[in-house]
């Protein structure tokens, strides 16, 4: 059955992704790969401020975990998926919201060999963003088998907890402990619902940004090159974490609690 009002959208889909916070969508995203992957390489080629900061370098001498965050402005392909790709009506029908704000994109490669763990977390606690009705769409560029693709905690969304964020490389984000430490996952893997597909480029996993994830090393010949775009709905508002988030967005000036109304985030939906 279709959704009138978002004819891209399954009504099982947005049942299923609202109940468990994570969903696959197939191939909703494959005219948009090779401009992708093109951007990607721009980027990698001239990273950003932040991208130096987050790459990942394991200490057993593996390929770096690059990472680098809100650059739509400065890449003219991310840009064009922001605005131009059915990304924000899919956005605003899984996070039923009339509205789809862009947050921020972020590019995450792991390189062949690359053996850095991405550690369980979920997203919202390193945000400066209240709010239930957030999406972000996990897009491999390169094909991803079971094993190194995205896992997912299926209800966690639901969950009232928020944990403490972790830096990628280990250290924690903010000084404070207003958050709980993170249960031990991988050591108790049969008390939790945990969800990972095999994607084809164009392909895409949606997740809440309350959501716990996590992926595994790269120990494959091949990249695996992913963005993730990130979205936020009418329900947003501003939140003072008490420290620096991540990403930092250090031109806001809103007080916690405030509507995010910043031209940092671009109503994408509806088309104006
Ligand atoms: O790609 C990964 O390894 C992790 C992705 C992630 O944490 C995210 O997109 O929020």
């Amino acid at each position: 059955m279709q959704n009138h009002q978002h004819p891209r959208v399954e009504l099982d889909t947005i049942n299923t992704w609202q109940a468990e916070g994570v969903v696959l969508l197939k191939g909703v995203f494959t005219p948009w790969i090779d401009s992708l992957a093109s951007g990607v390489s721009t980027l990698m080629a001239n990273p950003s401020q932040y991208g130096h900061a987050r790459t990942v370098i394991p200490k057993d001498g593996s390929a770096p975990f690059f990472q680098d965050y809100c650059n739509w402005s400065r890449i003219p392909e991310f840009e064009a998926f922001v605005f131009q790709s059915p990304a924000a009506e899919i956005a605003a029908a899984l996070m039923k919201s009339q509205t789809a704000k862009f947050f921020h994109d972020h590019v995450l490669v792991k390189q062949a060999g690359g053996s850095t763990i991405t550690p369980w977390h979920h997203d919202q606690p390193y945000y400066c963003v209240h709010g239930q009705q957030n999406v972000s769409f996990w897009i491999p560029l390169d094909p991803v088998s079971e094993d190194i693709s995205l896992r997912c905690i299926r209800g966690s969304h639901l969950w009232n907890d928020e944990f403490s964020p972790t830096r990628f490389n280990g250290t924690q984000l903010y000084q404070h402990k207003r958050f709980k430490d993170m249960p031990d996952i991988d050591g108790h893997q049969d008390k939790y619902d945990i969800v990972n597909w095999a994607l084809e480029p164009g392909d895409a996993v949606a997740f809440h940004f309350r959501t716990l994830h996590g992926a595994r090393g790269n120990h494959t010949a091949n990249s695996r090159r992913v963005f993730s775009a990130r979205w936020v709905g009418d329900d947003a508002t501003f939140a003072d974490r008490g420290g620096v988030t991540s990403p930092p967005f250090p031109e806001l000036t809103l007080q916690d609690g405030e509507p995010l109304v910043s031209p940092l985030f671009p109503e994408v939906w509806p088309i104006k």
